[in-house]
């Protein structure tokens, strides 16, 4: 069965196209949202499924709300992690793992905190929000990862002091060196996969916005409109686990 309706299925010309592209491409950049996670069982940010205790992620995701309330916030991340716990890598992370593996010069630039890009095997990767397995201490500044269930919440580290999950929250900074990368690849590249992102948040939907500026072929896969749609040169409308697959090719 498909999962797209007639109307919304991406045009068989499109996809060839795209694949075309791909196959010709010596440059590559993905950006990936919280959707190309979806079908794996990890909730998106803005869709019907993203509130939290009737909580939107604006309101979570910032140093305000974790200096207010360290462990509500903590609530919401330890939900996440022990949810993200069980989950594995779907089709579309499979499928970008192999197109990585035969591009000469490719980037994944991803939004998610999941880590599941990394589980599928991509190794050419940059981690723009960051990444829930990992805890920093607001009191040393010591990183480490854990992947374990926190039991004492909110968690301290070693020192006493606070620990935060090392994500990236509204009104802080991207980490710098991996925006930096992001942009240049991008700006470089002659073809950038957008996949599964409301393209709303910046400055990471900016990404795609610069590499259309320089002259990439920019393909948008996503069921819905976003404000890169019409900007774009292809957009591609259904799941990326399904879309994917079909314009990177079969198993490597
Ligand atoms: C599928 C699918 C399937 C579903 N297949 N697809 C310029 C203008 C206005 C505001 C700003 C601006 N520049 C900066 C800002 C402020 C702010 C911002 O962008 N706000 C906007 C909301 C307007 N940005 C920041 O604060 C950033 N920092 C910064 O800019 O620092 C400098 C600065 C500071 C202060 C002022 C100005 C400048 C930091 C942003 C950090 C975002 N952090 C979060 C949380 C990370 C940790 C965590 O996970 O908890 O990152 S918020 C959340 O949104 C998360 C995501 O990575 C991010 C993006 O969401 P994403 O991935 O796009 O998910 P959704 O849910 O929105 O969309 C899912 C999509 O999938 C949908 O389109 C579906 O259709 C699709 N889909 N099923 C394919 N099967
Ligand atoms: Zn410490």
């Amino acid at each position: 069965m498909s999962s797209t309706s007639p109307g919304t299925a991406p045009l068989p010309d499109d996809i060839r196209e795209a694949r075309l592209r791909l196959a010709r491409a010596r440059r590559v950049v993905a950006l990936t949202g919280a959707g190309i996670s979806a079908e794996s069982g990890v909730p998106t940010f803005r869709g019907a499924d993203g509130l939290w205790r009737n909580l939107r992620a604006e309101e979570l995701a910032t140093p305000r709300a974790f200096a207010r309330d360290p462990l509500l916030v903590w609530e919401w991340y330890e939900s996440r992690r022990r949810r993200m716990g069980s989950v594995q890598p779907n089709a579309g992370h499979h499928a970008l793992a192999r197109l990585e593996a035969r591009v000469p010069e490719f980037l994944l630039a991803t939004q998610n905190v999941d880590g599941l890009h990394g589980l599928a095997g991509s190794k050419r990767m940059v981690e723009l929000h960051g990444n829930l397995w990992r805890l920093r201490c607001l009191g040393c500044g010591a990183v480490r990862e854990d992947r374990r269930a926190l039991e004492d919440l909110p968690p301290r580290c070693t020192c006493s002091g606070l620990l935060r999950p090392d994500v990236v929250w509204f009104g802080e900074d991207l980490p710098a060196g991996a925006l930096e990368q992001a942009f240049t690849a991008a700006r470089a590249a002659d073809v950038v996969l957008v996949v599964g992102t409301s393209s709303l948040v910046y400055p990471a939907a900016a990404v795609p916005e610069a590499a259309i500026s320089a002259g990439a072929f920019v393909v948008e896969v996503n069921p819905e409109r976003t404000p890169l749609s019409e900007a774009c040169a292809l957009a591609l409308r259904g799941r990326s686990a399904e879309i994917l697959p079909q314009i990177v090719g079969g198993a490597a």
